[in-house]
């Protein structure tokens, strides 16, 4: 018999980071580039068998708005059972955002698996993080995964996804 599971998960970041593209590429496999950024939250359904027993209906969640001027209201973040903190490798200062993130994801949902996402790979020209730099912030965060994605190419975005579904319990 399959068993399967509903899990909420959360794309945290800074605005512009690129959580709605990575949503739309993982779930709807395509790429608009232009979202209207509309007030709430959008919820996105997408299934992963993880193996023949074992499904996971992953409900992701994507916050639309500012939360980088009010913060990340509490409603959003309660019940996740997984998160991904998403940050722009093109602005340094997104890897930085995201301690602000991660406490605040603690102070509601403590000790769910979190990767970590450095998206945009596709503007090599623009790029000023390394995968050291977001290594190490990963490592101060507990974060036990990370990657670089393109929600444009679409290069490392079933990736992230995955290594997130199978450390949900
Ligand atoms: P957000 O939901 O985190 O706020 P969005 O971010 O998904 O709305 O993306 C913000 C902008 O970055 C969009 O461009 C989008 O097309 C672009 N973007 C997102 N992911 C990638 C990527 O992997 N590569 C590239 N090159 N661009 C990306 P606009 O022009 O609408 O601001
Ligand atoms: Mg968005």
């Amino acid at each position: 018999m399959t068993t399967i599971l509903q899990k909420k998960i959360c794309l945290l970041g800074d605005f512009s980071v690129g959580k709605t593209s990575l949503i739309e590429r993982y779930v709807y496999d395509r790429f608009s580039g232009r979202y209207l950024s509309t007030i709430g939250v959008k919820i996105s359904r997408k299934s992963i068998e993880l193996n023949p027993d074992t499904t996971v209906n992953m409900l992701i969640w994507d916050l639309a708005g500012s939360e980088e001027f009010s913060g990340v209201q509490a409603s959003y973040l309660q019940g996740a059972k997984g998160a991904i903190l998403v940050c722009d490798l093109t602005r340094p200062e997104t890897l930085n955002s995201l301690k602000k993130y991660h406490s605040q994801l603690n102070a509601v949902s403590p000790n769910i698996p979190i990767i970590m996402v450095g998206n945009k790979e596709d503007l090599t020209e623009s790029i000023q993080l390394t995968k050291a730099q977001i290594h190490e912030q990963a490592m101060l965060l507990n974060v036990t995964y990370e990657l670089t994605t393109s929600a444009k190419t679409g290069k490392g975005v079933e990736e992230a996804f995955y290594e997130l579904a199978r450390r949900l319990d």
